[in-house]
């Protein structure tokens, strides 16, 4: 029986690519691992898998009696709904640690880097098995988007120095070139619903008791979502009210002005201040230098969250 390699939930490029990486890691050292996506894969990643002749992996919900690794996420919030029927043997993941339990030890590497694909390089390294050249392909896009290109305030030295050995690897070598191609395929959003829009990136927690829902688009340039912002905002009320949900956030990120405009709805806007030091005007507010959901919005709510 296979074991079911798979990201988080609105999979990413890193939730797909490091999947891939880690089932490629493990058939390598002879175990029958297979890369799944628990829905469908975003537009960024398809061009990164066409990129280096990948197809897109199997959609799977369901993994009660599977053996599974999971990958870029520990939260069962991330997780499919039957995901404490499953037995987890291993976490690879740069995120803070969530909710899983497991009754058994498990290979377990998280590490506070900028992805997935950075611990995945040092695994591949740790076991001394060669990386595959497209495999390496996909792990460098991993990590140009998870730290927009090296801007991200997550991103660390350690994900510099894996990036620079996977381009080696996979003869890229104008990663500022590739990674805003990427970009630009993750801005195209012309066409695309705002409900698939609103969920593209998005993560559901547990804070304090409450369920706050917390969605992202990188953008090259705010201005190509003033036609649908208004429609985002109306999106993010329907969605707060469908999943009786406390608030649902929605940030839009400026990848080259480095910054954020927030969207909220929330049955306690003043977090916004407490967690912020902004007040929202109309249910949106700018914040300057936020790009990342991880480091800089997701702990400061906590906190406001607990207070
Ligand atoms: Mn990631």
């Amino acid at each position: 029986m296979s074991i079911y390699v798979f990201g988080h939930k609105s999979p990413d490029s890193d939730a797909v690519c490091s999947a891939i990486a880690l089932a490629n890691l493990k058939r390598q050292q002879g175990v029958d691992a297979t890369p799944v996506s628990q829905e469908k894969i975003n537009p960024e990643t398809t061009f990164i898998l066409n990129r280096y002749g990948f197809s897109a992996p199997e959609v799977m919900s369901s993994f009660a009696g599977k053996q599974i690794i999971l990958v870029d996420f520990s939260d069962l919030s991330q997780g499919p709904e039957d995901l404490t029927k499953a037995e987890i043997l291993g976490i690879v993941d740069h995120h803070k640690l969530g909710d899983v339990t497991t009754p058994n030890p498990l290979e377990c590497w998280i590490w506070p880097v900028g992805c997935s694909s950075t611990v995945l390089k040092s695994m591949y390294d740790f076991y001394g098995v060669p990386i595959p050249k497209n495999i390496a392909g996909i792990m460098l896009c991993s990590i140009l988007s998870d730290t927009v290109i090296f801007k991200s305030p997550t991103c660390t030295e350690q994900d510099q120095k894996a990036a620079a050995a996977l381009a080696g690897i996979a003869g890229e070598t104008d990663l500022q070139a590739l990674g805003m191609e990427m970009f630009k395929v993750k801005s195209a959003i012309v066409g695309t619903p705002i409900r698939e829009l609103v969920m593209r990136d998005y993560k559901d927690f547990n804070m304090s008791g409450r369920k706050i829902g917390i969605g992202q688009l990188e953008v090259v340039d705010l201005s190509i979502l003033n036609d649908v912002k208004a429609e985002l905002a109306a999106d993010i009320k329907v969605l707060k009210a469908e999943g009786n949900r406390h608030s649902v956030f929605l940030l839009l990120t400026d990848i080259i002005k480095e910054g954020s405009q927030l969207l909220v709805v929330s049955d306690e806007p003043e977090v916004v201040q407490k967690a912020f030091g902004a007040v929202p005007q109309n249910g949106e507010v700018w914040l300057p230098g936020v790009m990342s959901r991880k480091k800089q919005v997701v702990p400061p709510l906590e906190k406001a969250f607990a207070a």
